[in-house]
């Protein structure tokens, strides 16, 4: 069985998402955590080494950070074909960008957000604006980020876009707007948001 520990409206959404979209039986299970304004705390009952969301349980096995979670998923079910296989000249791209999500895109945006400078040879992530024109220069003329098909690497980095250019912590372009136009008009993601909302 899989269990995703949930917080409706936070990161773990997109793991709902991918399990939407992969078409599995799964179960959720609310926690609390802390809020940025100082709200909420940590359920003790959540196997999630730091009491955060998304962790997956499967089994009794405790999978936590999103991208490990997206990975682990698509190797699990790869007859959804949502992730390349062990071999697939198309592994390493999809590796490298579920790994870029939290390791490149969220903390440069959140630089950005806390009005850090950006300190280059020190900083693990690169300065928001590079990472804007990446993410740009990758997805031109590409419907997705592994070219023409759509993987779980849409849902972890393409659903931060989203997120990011929604609250303004990323800046529009027409580009990214049609990205995320095409990735959020799937029924998993309108089922994954409805299913949070309570409806
Ligand atoms: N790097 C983690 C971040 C998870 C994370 O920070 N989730 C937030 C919710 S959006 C959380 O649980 N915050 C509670 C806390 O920081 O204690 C991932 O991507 O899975």
């Amino acid at each position: 069985m899989l269990t995703l520990i949930h917080k409706p409206m936070s990161r773990s959404a997109s793991i709902r998402w991918l399990l939407e979209e992969l078409g599995v039986p799964y179960e959720t299970k609310a926690v609390t955590i802390k809020g940025p304004d100082g709200s909420g705390a940590r359920d003790p009952s959540n196997p999630h080494p730091h009491g955060k969301v998304p962790a997956l349980v499967h089994d009794g096995h405790v999978v936590f950070e999103t991208p490990a979670i997206a990975l682990y998923l698509t190797d699990l079910y790869p007859e959804a074909k949502l992730g390349p296989k062990v071999g697939d000249s198309a592994r390493g791209a999809y590796l490298s960008w579920l790994a870029y999500r939290t390791g490149v895109m969220e903390p440069a945006f959140l630089e950005r957000r806390l009005g850090l400078k950006h300190i280059y040879g020190m900083m693990g992530w690169a300065a928001p604006e590079e990472v804007e024109e990446a993410l740009n220069t990758h997805l031109a003329g590409k419907d997705y980020f592994l070219g023409q098909t759509f993987s779980a690497a849409d849902i972890v980095v393409g659903g931060g876009i989203n997120f990011m250019m929604m609250f303004k912590l990323m800046n529009e372009t027409p580009l990214l707007k049609d990205y995320c136009a095409r990735i959020t008009d799937r029924p998993a993601f309108k089922r994954a948001m409805e299913l949070d909302a309570g409806k």
